[in-house]
């Protein structure tokens, strides 16, 4: 009988970190499991944050930013999101930096973290 009582208090342990486990903060919020396609404006993160710069007359001081080691993003099209990009386990400055200031198209997949938005980049191309 101890045992028993034993056996099920701590399954009831187990169960309950399970929960809480599962409502911590920064918990990943909907996110497709299939590729996505993003579409907006290159942005250098520190410029559009601060001061809100982009678009063309921005773009050398974003390309600029993006050598220096700046995290670029983008500025989505249908509804105003920043998206910081990354590429697998690098940054991905290589290859939006040639479209900054830009409208692009990019295909991969986004995250939400901790109110965070991310977009795992696979391609990218300038868009119309
Ligand atoms: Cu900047």
């Amino acid at each position: 009988m101890k045992k028993v009582l034993m056996a099920a208090a701590t399954a009831a342990l187990v169960a309950s970190v399970a929960v809480l486990a599962s409502d911590t903060k920064g918990k990943t919020e909907a996110a497709p499991k299939t590729e996505a396609k993003l579409v907006g404006e290159v942005i250098c993160i520190s410029c559009y944050a601060d001061h809100e710069s982009r678009g063309p007359e921005h773009a050398a001081c974003a390309a600029s930013c993006a050598k220096r080691g700046v995290p670029m993003g983008i500025l989505e099209d249908k509804t105003g999101n920043v998206y910081l990009v990354v590429k697998g386990h690098t940054g991905a400055n290589a290859d939006l930096q040639p479209f900054a200031g830009k409208k692009v198209a990019l295909t991969g997949r986004w995250f939400e973290r901790g109110g965070a938005k991310i977009f795992n980049l696979n391609t990218v191309a300038e868009a119309k």
